[in-house]
């Protein structure tokens, strides 16, 4: 036995610690905060991957159509030298920089430092596919675009909305504090297009027609409203728009709803009441509300529910639970186009310039950088030459991947720096080897937005390097100031400087706890965030979806996770046993449709919408008529379609699409 140390689970955004054996590798739950002696699956086997003999050895140029080893010294000075003569010929704007919410801190925080120097904003991550949309909601709703209340505070809550998200695969251990809050005596409400298996732990099971939650949430606040079940004080002294909220949900009847939704009208009133009555609330979601062209608007009409009855505070919370292990984390240290670290606005003349002057230069560029879901566009255009990845899997992850395939292949320079050859680094000219999770340490912030600290428990595979190594190399290469670190505590203690809340805090006392709490444990208890510290109620109404099924393509598909898989497969289908517990991916559709078109359990089916077509087996059950869903870790995107919410996250939850039974497997073109 070795040594046993502290790490941060490389997965979800719950943000279990694991204790991994020095010499063995092997992995136990920590039974601090906040996973309390759990673990799921993942966690369980975390460190599976990072033995892969996948795993990326030294840095790789690519010449010609083979990919050949050189140094880190050549592969940097490369790199920063094509980067600056791009921006010499065209502009910063002409580079775009992607973060990982996989990596620290430290790493998101080097990453746009580097960009921001370098003179451009357009430094984004993979919180663009997933939760954007909340934060934007949040941001104009109560003042700050995070998790409200950290997830003790479920365990007393009377009431637990869970919608659009499905725990029970997605984050666990989470599920471990919903029970003990039902064991005390909480209702549960699922709301979801199919049933889950979050749903078997529910006393209300919502399966609603995709896309349609707005109307379920209205007519939900319409009977609130009518039955006078909200907190007329709460609304009162602590809120602004409840006229236009009453005004706004007054078609909303749950008869309507009913039309609209296939929810029965007395079951959305007993829910809105059970809710709104319960005395403390919480709404939990995820990506069945954000992943919608009207994703922003979906968000808002769940927070108005949740302020009616004000549950804030010790009374209730907002949960957007954060989906990768340091989605919060990123987004914290700045690694988004529209904002500066701590989600300030770029328009922040004074903290702008409080960030530019502990950077050693005058003032950062102002003008907000392209989203992640924006650049594949601007890449054909020929406006963006250059694109530096860090820890993310755009080939497979984002929408309608063809395109994006496309747009790889025309940049004068993309540079890919992960732990694997993904997909996207097919189309690399340089390819650089990350150490893994336990081969560095570093800060994660999790869902709750808990920081904690990651120790190193093994030494750096091969010749790769911890990410802020390799980040640090290029910040110098590139001439920036202030890139001489040489532990990774320096950039820790860097950024803690840029928020008031940790200037009193010291690295030390983050190693030894259990985590330090950004900006505190509870926001909005007695204020909110927004520049009156009332929060807002916004009147949303039902948006249609981009691509509305007809004759041609009568299905709606969606994509959903599962336990065992994690997004594009990268790190789980590398853990051996993980895959033992996948099995074979399976789309599902209901019983009737598979009837009407003679499939069987089993069978093969295709899936096709006007992008592309797809071939898996099928379950028969678990979605309502008209639904096929698919899960999103097998390459789906070849099918989905490109359009955005306000917040730039695409409509990965409803496209148009059709089935048949398809032949035997032949032929079939290999990814
Ligand atoms: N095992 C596992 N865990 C993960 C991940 C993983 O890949 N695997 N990924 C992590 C990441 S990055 C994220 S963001 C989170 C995501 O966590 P979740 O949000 O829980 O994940 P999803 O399964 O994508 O979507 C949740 C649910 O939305 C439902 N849904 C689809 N369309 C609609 C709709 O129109 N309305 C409503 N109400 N529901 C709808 C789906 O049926 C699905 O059950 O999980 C994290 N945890
Ligand atoms: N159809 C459909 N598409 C979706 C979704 C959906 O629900 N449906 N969900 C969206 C969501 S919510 C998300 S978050 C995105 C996820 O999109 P991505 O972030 O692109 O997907 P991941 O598979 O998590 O990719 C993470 C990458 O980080 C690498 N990595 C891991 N550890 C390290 C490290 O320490 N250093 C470095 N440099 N690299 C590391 C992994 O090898 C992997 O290649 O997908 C989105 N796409
Ligand atoms: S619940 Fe999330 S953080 Fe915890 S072990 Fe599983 S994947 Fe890791
Ligand atoms: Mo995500």
């Amino acid at each position: 036995m070795g040594e046993l140390r502290k790490v941060v689970c490389p997965y979800c955004g719950f943000g279990c610690n694991l204790l991994i054996d020095s010499k063995t590798l092997k992995v136990r739950p920590y039974r601090g905060e906040p996973n309390r002696g759990k673990l799921c699956p993942k966690g369980l086997h975390a460190t599976e991957f990072v033995t892969s003999r996948d795993r990326l050895k030294r840095p790789l140029k690519r010449i010609g159509s083979a990919m050949v080893p050189i140094s880190w010294g050549v592969a940097i000075d490369e790199i920063a030298g094509k980067l600056l003569e791009i921006r010499e010929l065209y502009g910063a704007d002409a580079v775009a920089f992607l973060a990982s919410s996989k990596v620290s801190n430290e790493e998101n925080y080097l990453l746009q430092k580097i960009a921001r120097l370098f003179g451009t904003n357009n430094i984004d991550n993979c919180a663009r596919l997933c939760h954007e949309a909340s934060v934007h909601a949040l941001k104009l709703a109560v003042g700050t675009g995070a998790q409200t209340n950290p997830y003790e505070d479920l365990e007393g809550f009377k009431a637990i909305l869970i919608w659009g998200y499905n725990p029970a695969e997605t984050h666990p251990v989470v599920m471990d504090y919903i029970l003990r809050a039902k064991r005390r005596g909480a209702k549960i409400i699922v709301v979801d297009v199919r049933k889950t298996r979050t749903m078997a732990f529910a006393d209300y099971k919502l399966v609603l027609r995709p896309g349609t939650d707005i109307t379920l949430a209205n007519a939900m606040i319409h009977v609130i409203i009518r039955e006078e079940l909200y907190d007329e004080e709460f609304i009162r002294s602590r809120t602004n728009g409840f006229s236009e909220v009453k005004m706004a949900v007054r078609k909303y009847t749950p008869e309507y709803a009913e039309r609209v939704t296939g929810i029965p009208a007395e079951t959305i009133r007993a829910v809105a009441r059970t809710f709104a009555l319960a005395g403390s609330g919480a709404v939990m979601w995820g990506m069945g509300l954000t992943q919608h062209v009207s994703g922003v608007e979906n968000v808002l009409a769940v927070i108005d529910l949740v302020l009616l009855p004000g549950y804030i505070g010790e009374r209730g919370g907002l949960y957007p639970m954060r989906g990768q292990n340091n989605v919060q984390g990123a987004a914290y240290m700045g690694a988004l186009s529209e904002f500066l670290p701590g989600y300030v606005p770029l328009s922040d003349e004074r903290f702008r310039k409080r960030v530019a002057s502990l950077w050693g230069v005058e003032d950062l560029p102002t003008e907000r950088g392209l989203y992640l879901t924006e650049l594949w566009d601007e890449i054909e255009e020929g406006n963006v030459k250059a694109l530096y990845i860090v820890g993310e899997n755009p080939a497979v992850s984002e929408a309608d991947f063809a395109q994006v395939r496309r747009a790889l292949r025309k940049l004068d320079l993309l540079v890919v720096q992960d732990v694997f050859p993904t997909k996207t680094a097919r189309y690399a000219h340089y390819l650089l080897p990350a150490s893994a999770f336990c081969e560095k340490s570093g800060s994660y912030m999790n869902s709750e937005r808990r920081i904690q600290w990651s120790e190193k428990v093994c030494e750096p595979y091969a010749d790769s390097k911890p990410d802020w190594e390799i980040l640090g190399m290029l910040g110098k290469a590139l001439g920036l100031p202030g890139f001489n670190y040489s532990r990774v505590e320096e950039i820790t203690a860097e950024y803690f400087r840029l928020f008031p809340e940790l200037e009193e805090r010291s690295v030390e006392e983050l190693k030894s706890s259990d985590g330090i709490f950004l900006p505190k444990k509870r926001l909005h208890t007695w204020e909110f965030a927004t520049p009156d510290g009332k929060a807002r109620l916004i009147a949303v109404e039902q948006i249609a979806p981009w691509e509305v099924p007809d004759k041609e393509y009568p299905f709606v598909l969606t994509t959903v996770r599962l336990i065992s898989h994690y997004n594009t497969g990268e790190m789980t289908l590398r853990s051996p046993s993980l895959v033992k517990l996948m099995g074979e991916p399976r789309a599902l559709i209901n019983e009737r449709d598979a009837e009407r078109f003679g499939i069987n359990e089993g069978d093969l089916i295709e899936i096709e919408t006007r992008r592309g077509r797809i071939r898996m087996r099928a379950k028969v059950g678990g979605v309502p008529e008209g639904v096929i869903a698919v899960p999103f870790h097998f390459k789906p995107n070849r099918l989905t379609g490109s359009a955005l919410n306000k917040a730039g996250t695409p409509e990965f939850k409803f496209s148009a699409c059709r089935v048949r039974k398809a032949g035997k497997l032949k032929g079939e073109a290999s990814e």
